[in-house]
């Protein structure tokens, strides 16, 4: 399988409750490497352009308001097969459905505060990637 990048974000519940080094180390333990990270505050605009493709859900207020209730740390993340990987660790959208040993089966508060974002296809991944990091800001 390609080496990929992935972008991942760790949520405000996350950051909030300070974990991002275990999640890191989740991460890691795939065998996932931090290609290019940083803690950023986003305002309810800015994770709504994010966010831009869940514009019609019911829960897109709720969403934006969360992901700008607190830093976030965002993250690219590269290895083989990346993308899936990724998925993978962190679990199911939902807690209660995530698979033990996933970060959301272990963090998550619920199907909104679920401590992590990952890209979900490369071409998304790219979009995504882009959107917060520069070329200079990502070192393999
Ligand atoms: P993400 O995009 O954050 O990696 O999560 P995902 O693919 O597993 O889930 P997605 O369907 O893309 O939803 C994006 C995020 O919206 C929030 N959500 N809330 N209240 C709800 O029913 C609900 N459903 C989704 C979650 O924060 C989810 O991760
Ligand atoms: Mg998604």
């Amino acid at each position: 399988m390609a080496i990929e990048r992935t972008l991942s974000i760790i949520k405000p519940d996350a950051t909030k409750r300070n974990l991002t080094g275990k999640i890191n180390a989740k991460f890691e333990d795939a065998g996932l490497r931090i290609v290019a990270q940083k803690r950023i505050q986003l305002t309810v605009d800015q994770a709504g352009q994010f966010y831009a493709v869940h514009k019609e859900r019911p829960f897109f207020g709720e969403l934006t308001e969360f992901m700008a209730s607190g830093p976030v740390v965002v993250q690219v993340l590269e290895g083989e097969g990346a993308v899936l990987k990724n998925r993978e660790v962190m679990g199911a959208t939902n807690p209660a459905d995530a698979a033990p040993g996933t970060v959301r089966a272990e963090f998550a508060e619920s199907v909104g505060e679920n401590s992590v974002h990952g890209s979900d296809a490369p071409e998304t991944a790219a979009e995504e990637i882009a959107f917060f990091f520069s070329g200079l800001e990502l070192v393999g």
